[in-house]
């Protein structure tokens, strides 16, 4: 069998692509975009809830939020690693990153306004981080797919101990229920275009689904994620901010209303509220990391013609 061949025979058999099979250049291609964008988005993901660990409401609530911040952190890890399994190194994807050439995404470029917004992170964002990466534990390539796994298994912690923040505070002082439904109608819609542009509009779905890459489209993982929340929102006595928000009983979904397309773009190409700081304190975080580089080269090179101590 040729390796085209064998490549297809794999992806036929719903089995794993392995870093050493071969693999078509747009496969490998878009791999490293999808998944080097993903790694930058733990990692940028840090700083909007890294803004309320030194201001959050008990010891307590600051050792889960610290737990969760270092858990996005180790996501980006993994996930470079994964890119790395295709023959790119971690520094020329930070490297992009920093130089405004690769992408992450569209939600982390929202200020978290009040404690009530980490909440709103957990239960949103990463409730729909999760329904999309649910799906790719499925993805035909293989360093990426168990990559998932292990990620989908922290991210749902993550979403309850979020939904846990707005339960106790719609449970308590009008104001604070206040603050929930603030931080609900400001992540509401930038939640939902976490999962891209409509079918129609989407570069990528067609070949990233023929490849096994992606098994939902974005429609379809968005509709999924508003028929999740919706009766989580009613639990908790939140209103959606949708005025279109109906049940469809023909479909059985909940029909939700317009998204502002034009809003996502503008975040996509780096006009969001956000954007600048992001990729600045990024950068900066790097730049002042450098002696840790240096001394970390530094003592390996000493210690080269040692034999590795084994913990
Ligand atoms: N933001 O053709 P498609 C998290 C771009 S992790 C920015 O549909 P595709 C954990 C897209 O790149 C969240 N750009 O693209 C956490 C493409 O541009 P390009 C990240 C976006 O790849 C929680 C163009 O639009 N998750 O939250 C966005 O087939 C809490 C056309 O789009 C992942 O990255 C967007 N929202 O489908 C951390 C999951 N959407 O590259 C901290 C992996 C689209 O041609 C705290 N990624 N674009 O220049 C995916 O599943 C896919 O890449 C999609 C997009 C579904 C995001």
């Amino acid at each position: 069998m040729t390796g085209p061949e064998r490549f297809q025979s794999i992806l036929d058999e719903d089995g794993k692509i392995e870093p050493k099979d071969w693999m078509p250049d747009g496969y490998r291609k878009t791999l490293i975009r999808q998944i080097a964008q993903h790694a930058h988005s733990e990692v940028i993901g840090m700083q909007p809830e890294g803004n309320w660990i030194a201001r959050a409401p008990s010891l307590h609530r600051k050792a889960i939020l610290m737990a969760k911040v270092q858990d996005e952190a180790g996501h980006g890890l993994y996930l470079y690693s994964a890119a790395e399994t295709l023959g790119v190194s971690r520094d020329e994807l930070v490297d992009l990153l920093h130089r405004g050439k690769h992408k992450y995404s569209s939600i982390f470029n929202y200020p978290t306004l009040s404690w009530a917004d980490i909440g709103a992170i957990g239960w949103l964002v990463d409730g729909a981080a999760i329904t999309n990466q649910v799906m790719l534990t499925r993805c035909s390539y293989g360093p990426y797919s168990r990559a998932m796994v292990r990620i989908c298994k922290e991210e749902s912690f993550h979403q309850r101990q979020g939904y846990e923040i707005l339960l106790t505070l719609v449970n308590g002082t009008a104001e604070q229920k206040a603050m929930a439904q603030d931080a609900l109608d400001r992540w509401w819609w930038p939640a939902l275009m976490m999962f891209g542009p409509h079918d129609a509009d989407s570069t990528h779905s067609e070949q990233s689904t023929a490849w096994n890459i992606k098994r939902m489209s974005n429609d379809a993982l968005r509709q999924q994620f508003v028929d999740m929340t919706v009766p989580q929102a009613q639990y908790l006595g939140l209103e959606i901010p949708d005025p279109d928000l109906s049940w469809n009983a023909d479909t059985s979904h909940w029909d939700s209303g317009p998204i502002d397309w034009d809003e996502f773009w503008r975040v996509v190409k780096g006009d969001g509220p956000m954007n600048r700081e992001r990729l600045e304190h990024k950068r900066k975080a790097w730049d002042d990391g450098a002696w840790v580089r240096e001394a970390a080269e530094a003592y390996a090179a000493k210690h080269a013609d040692q034999p590795r101590r084994v913990a």
